[in-house]
């Protein structure tokens, strides 16, 4: 055997849907490494024998090995806090009644624009730290806090950087319809026109968007401006998803499932004509307990129709400094079954094979088995539930990234 290095003393919460044990769990198990990839999985008792003065083998200590931590959902680049905010919500003002008295995403817009690169990167960085720290090996970032060429594709350029200094990997999203930006506020038709004529064509000419994203809501884009968006940016070669029913029903799940979303993300409001959307296409639904969680909502998503419809449910930060300034993944788990009544392990799934799913890199990522990635972290739990269970103590111990430890 020309392994890189095996485990052992571990038993594998493998995610793996064609293993029927509850989180595709190997009790007892053994993991070998090769090139970056998972070589061989399975029961210690049938790992191949190998020579271990030749090959490194890592010990457990009894603990478990999942998937790395996907976050689909994030808005991790961006400068300025929201803390006045927060006050002023404490003292009765909503979320909206802040949007349309131009605080809200606006607020952060402005700081965006007047932040440079090298801040905002740096802020990244640090966020970026943190999620690694408990487990994370990819994460989605978003755009959106720019609301014009130069900032928009300033943000990118960042996400994409981090990408490239960082272990973990960075798949971005071009969200120029996240908000109408002050110029505009009397020609929303305008924006979006600026949206599809420049930001769009300047994003993909540069390849710096993996995917485009956009806000519908009675705040931001109506239905006809948010499918003139997606579809150019589709008609471009990039993957969909959008911010849909997060505060009221505006059939935005809908109409993105069937121009072939990847996700649809918040859906508190989402309805069972919507959810059949979803599943007829095979879009993901994103839940976003931190947002809920931040602006005490009361609207719990779908829950029970999505697991009707076998729609694939992911969990997701959101991380942004409005309506989710919680740089937790890992608490995302917990949120989603006490907030959502989600099981430890429809969570666990939402921020492993699900994740993947929904960023377009389930080939490679989101399960461990014979040939994927070999992206893992270790984590000291005696079950894969106490993921979702407690948190505060730091449970992750060590992280694989591409087969090379990475954090310890
Ligand atoms: N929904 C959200 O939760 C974030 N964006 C969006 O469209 C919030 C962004 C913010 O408040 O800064
Ligand atoms: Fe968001």
């Amino acid at each position: 055997m020309s392994w890189d290095h095996v485990w052992i003393d571990v038993n594998i919460a493998t995610m793996d849907p064609t293993n029927s044990a509850a989180y595709g769990a190997i009790a007892d198990a053994a993991l070998a490494v090769k090139d970056g990839k998972i070589a061989w999985i399975g029961q210690r008792k049938d790992l191949p024998e190998f020579d271990v003065f030749d090959i490194p083998v890592y010990r457990g200590k009894g603990g478990w090995l999942t998937p790395g931590l996907i976050d689909a959902h994030t808005h991790l680049v961006f400068a300025g806090s929201r803390a006045n905010e927060f006050e002023m919500r404490l003292e009765g003002a909503s979320y909206e009644d802040i949007a349309r008295a131009g605080g809200g995403i606006i607020s952060t817009v402005k700081a965006c624009r007047e932040a440079d690169a090298a801040e905002l990167f740096e802020l990244g960085r640090q966020r970026l730290n943190a999620l690694a720290k408990e487990g994370v090996t990819t994460v989605e970032i978003k755009s959106g806090y720019g609301l014009d060429t130069e900032t928009e594709i300033k943000l990118l350029k960042v996400a994409r950087e981090l990408g490239k200094h960082h272990h973990v990997d960075v798949k971005t999203t071009f969200l120029g319809a996240h908000a109408i930006p002050p110029e505009f506020k009397d020609n929303v038709e305008g924006y979006v026109d600026l949206v599809i004529n420049d930001m769009l064509p300047a994003v993909i000419e540069q390849g710096l968007a993996d995917a485009a994203d956009a806000f519908c809501e009675n705040i931001a884009f109506n239905l006809d401006q948010t499918e003139r968006v997606l579809t150019a940016a589709k008609d471009a070669g990039l993957e969909i998803k959008l911010h849909a029913e997060q505060l009221s029903n505006m059939g935005g799940s809908a109409m993105a499932a069937k121009l072939g979303a990847k996700s649809v993300d918040h859906i508190e409001y989402l309805d069972e004509a919507g959810v059949k959307a979803l599943a007829a296409s095979g879009t993901c639904a994103t839940l976003l307990p931190g947002a809920f969680y931040f602006l005490r909502e009361t609207q719990v998503p779908p829950i029970e129709l999505l697991r009707q419809h076998q729609v694939p449910i992911v969990v997701a930060s959101d991380f942004n400094p409005g309506s989710s300034p919680i740089c937790s993944t890992l608490l995302m788990l917990n949120m989603a079954c006490t907030l959502f009544r989600l099981t430890p392990e429809e969570a666990l799934k939402g921020t492993t094979i699900n994740a993947a799913k929904a960023l377009g890199i389930e080939q490679n990522l989101g399960v461990l088995s014979e040939g994927m990635q070999a992206d893992f972290c270790l984590w000291d739990i005696t079950t894969p539930a106490q993921l979702a269970y407690s948190y505060g103590v730091n449970p992750c111990k060590e992280v694989i990234k591409n087969g090379q430890l990475v954090h310890q």
